[in-house]
Formats: structure tokens, C-alpha cells, sequence
């Protein structure tokens, strides 16, 4: 119909983003082929740093881990790549939830390696944050005495199986919407990471919506279930974006930093005009009565989330926060062994020298 994602199943409800990820990469190899700016021999030695800092983002050449860099160029990508580290752990809860009541084995095993990915999506954005100087312990301490943040969405109880389908679909096609940009990122490592954990995530988006299909072709109960689920996670995935442009701190200078490539409305009106196809294929209906075509702009109006209770969330008082956050500190203090022991590990293969370290480094397990 009206927009360029295809909602057919088969096809994947995320194909159109999976090209943009495609492109992606193959600009940054571009990049990286193209060279630096005045700088032939891949060093700009008499260049003052931020001259060569801007020069560098206008060329859309990636910052490095090596390159000099504004220290609030650094500390904002801390703030949001650990954020979004801290979301994919914190994340795991809601859908951990459900692994032992999943309906069939088929799908206990399709949830488990979902979550793993999760956790996988974690180290790798944990290790991106590490190239800007901060150690992954002092980013869990931050997020344990609550001076980070993570997502508002996984504050928000799972109530039923239809809940992972939601989750699925409509949280984790929020985070493709959100992210695929960041695939573009000025940043190097955390634009790297992007690009694989979008790969992944598109998979999940799939997963999510086939649930969704499931239940809504089964029994009028199931379906019920299904729309129920929708109904509850519809605005608390606007919410995801974060606050309307007007109110977001951070928006310009990340965009002029090429951090972000689109303000926090742009993207959440590409995941409406996204999901309406979509929830026609699915035979959901999104809760939103105001929600119609505007052929003026092209777009759906829609219902905006309630950006007071997006707040409350972030400040700590949804309906799940604590409980997450308790459970992540018991994980913490109850995984001290396995943290001690992969350290243990690794001293004792780095005592019996380079040929014994390599293969444990280089499939990240040495890295406790
Ligand atoms: N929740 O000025 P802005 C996933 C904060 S997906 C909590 O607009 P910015 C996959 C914001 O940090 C979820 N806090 O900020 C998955 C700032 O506070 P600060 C993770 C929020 O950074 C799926 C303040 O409000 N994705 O995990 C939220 O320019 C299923 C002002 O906001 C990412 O993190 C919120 N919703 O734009 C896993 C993506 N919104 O830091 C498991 C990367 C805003 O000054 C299962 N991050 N805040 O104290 C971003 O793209 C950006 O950081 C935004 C916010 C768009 C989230």
C-alpha cells in the first residue's frame, strides 16, 4: 500500500531496514577505502585536533578509538552507548520470564537463543563503550547504583505469552527503527557493533510478529490474547524514541556530531507509518483512534505517548523498576564466582604465553 516496508510475512516485516543495514556497511568499507581528509598517509600530523575532529565527521569518515576527540564528543557516547548496553541485559528479564512457560519446544528454543542474542548484543556494546576509556565493571557499578539508565520499555510487566509476540514485533521493531541509523554513526566501534546487532535484531522483529500471527489465526481466546498484548504495548514502544523533540537536551548536538542521524519524532513517525501495514497483515488493531493516513504529509497522525509517564518511568517509578533492578543486583552478587573464576581462567592461560592465550582472546572469553 502506502509505504516502502513490505508486510508480508514471508518476506520479513523488517526487510526494507535490512537493505538500509546492507548499505550501511558498505559505506563504512567505503570510508575506510576512500582515506582521511588531507591526510593521504592516514595521519594528519600538523592538523589542529578540532579542525581535523570536524573535517573528519563532515567527510563522514569514522572517529577511531586513536583519533583526538571532544570530551563531550566522549562522554555523550558513553552515556548512550552504556544506556543501551545496560537495556539489552535489563532486557532479558521481561522475555527471561517466559522461557520456562513457553508453549512448545520449538518455541522455548526460538526464545532461548533470543535472549542469548540479547546478551550477546550487551558485550559487544559493552566493549564498543570500553574504546572510549571506561571499563565495563565501572559501567555496571554505574547502572547498579542507579546513575545510569536504561530503556523505559522493559519496566513493563509481561502478563501473558502474547506479551513476548508484542515484544517481539513491536518493542524490537522500535529498536531496529531507532537503530539502523546508528549503523551510520560517526563513531566507529559503536557504529560496527550496530550493524550485526541489527542483522540479529531483525530476526527478532520476525519472531515477534509470527507469534502474533499465530495467536491471531487461533482460537477467538488466543486472539484476544494477541490484541490484549497489543493494546498494552503500543504506547510504551512510542515512548521508546524518547521525549518529543522540542524537550530532548541532547538531539542537536548528537545530530551535528552525526551520533544520531533523525530527532527522536522522526523516527517514532517512521515506526507508525512502519507498523500500520503491518498491523493489517497481522489483524490487530493498534488502540489509537486517531490514527489515519495523511496524504498531505505523507505519514499517519497518530496519538502521541503520554510523555509524563514516559518521565516517571525514566526517573524510576514504573511499574516494574524495582523489581528489575533488584533482580539485577541479586544476578550481579550471585554471578561473583563465574566472573572470579573466567579471571582466574585467563591469568592462568596468559602465564602460559602468547600461543596458549590466543584462541581463548580471540573468542572473547578471556575478556571476564
Ligand atoms: N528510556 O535528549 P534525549 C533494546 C533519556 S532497545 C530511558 O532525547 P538522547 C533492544 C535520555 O537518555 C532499547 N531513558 O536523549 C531490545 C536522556 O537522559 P540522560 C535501547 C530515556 O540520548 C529489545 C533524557 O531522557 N536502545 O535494548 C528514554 O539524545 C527487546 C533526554 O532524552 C537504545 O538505547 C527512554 N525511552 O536520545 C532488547 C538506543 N528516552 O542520558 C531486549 C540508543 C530518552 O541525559 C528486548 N539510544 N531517555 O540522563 C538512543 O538512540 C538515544 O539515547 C535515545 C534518547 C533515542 C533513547
Amino acid at each position: 500500500m502506502h509505504g516502502h516496508h513490505s508486510p508480508v510475512p514471508g518476506d520479513g516485516p523488517a526487510s526494507g531496514l535490512l537493505d538500509q543495514v546492507e548499505e550501511a556497511e558498505a559505506a563504512l568499507r567505503a570510508a575506510a577505502e576512500r582515506g582521511r581528509p588531507g591526510a593521504p598517509d592516514g595521519h594528519a600530523v600538523d592538523a589542529d585536533p578540532q579542525e581535523y575532529f570536524t573535517a573528519l565527521i563532515e567527510a563522514d569518515q569514522k572517529i577511531e578509538p586513536r583519533d583526538w576527540m571532544p570530551d563531550a564528543y566522549r562522554r555523550t557516547l558513553i552515556r548512550q552507548i552504556a544506556q543501551h548496553a545496560h537495556s539489552e541485559i535489563i532486557g532479558m528479564q521481561p522475555e527471561g520470564n517466559w522461557i520456562t512457560r513457553a508453549p512448545s519446544l520449538k518455541r522455548k528454543a526460538i526464545l532461548l537463543a533470543k535472549v542469548q542474542d540479547e546478551a550477546g548484543h550487551g558485550l559487544y556494546l559493552y566493549a564498543a563503550a570500553e574504546t572510549l576509556g571506561v571499563s565495563r565493571d565501572e559501567l555496571v557499578e554505574l547502572l547498579l547504583a542507579g546513575r545510569q539508565k536504561y530503556s523505559s520499555i522493559f519496566n513493563y510487566p509481561t502478563l501473558t505469552w502474547a506479551d513476548v509476540g508484542a515484544i517481539g514485533w513491536l518493542v524490537d521493531g522500535a529498536a531496529i527503527v531507532n537503530q539502523v541509523p546508528l549503523c551510520r554513526c560517526s563513531y566507529g566501534p559503536y557504529a560496527r557493533a550496530m550493524i550485526r546487532i541489527c542483522k540479529e535484531e531483525s530476526f527478532h522483529q520476525r519472531q515477534g510478529f509470527e507469534i502474533l500471527y499465530t495467536l491471531a489465526h487461533g482460537t477467538p481466546a488466543q486472539r484476544q490474547m494477541a490484541q490484549d498484548a497489543v493494546d498494552r504495548w503500543w504506547y510504551p514502544s512510542l515512548a521508546m524514541f524518547g521525549p518529543p523533540d522540542r524537550d530532548s537536551v541532547h538531539s542537536a548536538q548528537s545530530m551535528a556530531w552525526k551520533i544520531k542521524r533523525f530527532s527522536n519524532d522522526e523516527l517514532r513517525q517512521r515506526f507508525v507509518d512502519m507498523c500500520v501495514p503491518q498491523a493489517e497483515v497481522l489483524g490487530l488493531r493498534i488502540p489509537d483512534p486517531n490514527l489515519r493516513w495523511n496524504p498531505e504529509r505523507q505519514s499517519y497522525d497518530f496519538t502521541p505517548p503520554d510523555y509524563a509517564e514516559l518521565m516517571r518511568v525514566i526517573s524510576g517509578d514504573g511499574p516494574c523498576n524495582r523489581q528489575r533492578m533488584a533482580r539485577r543486583r541479586r544476578a550481579h552478587t550471585e554471578g561473583a564466582w563465574v566472573r572470579e573464576a573466567a579471571a582466574a581462567y585467563a591469568a592462568k592461560r596468559a602465564g602460559r604465553g602468547p600461543a596458549a592465550t590466543r584462541p581463548a582472546a580471540r573468542d572473547g572469553r578471556a575478556a571476564a
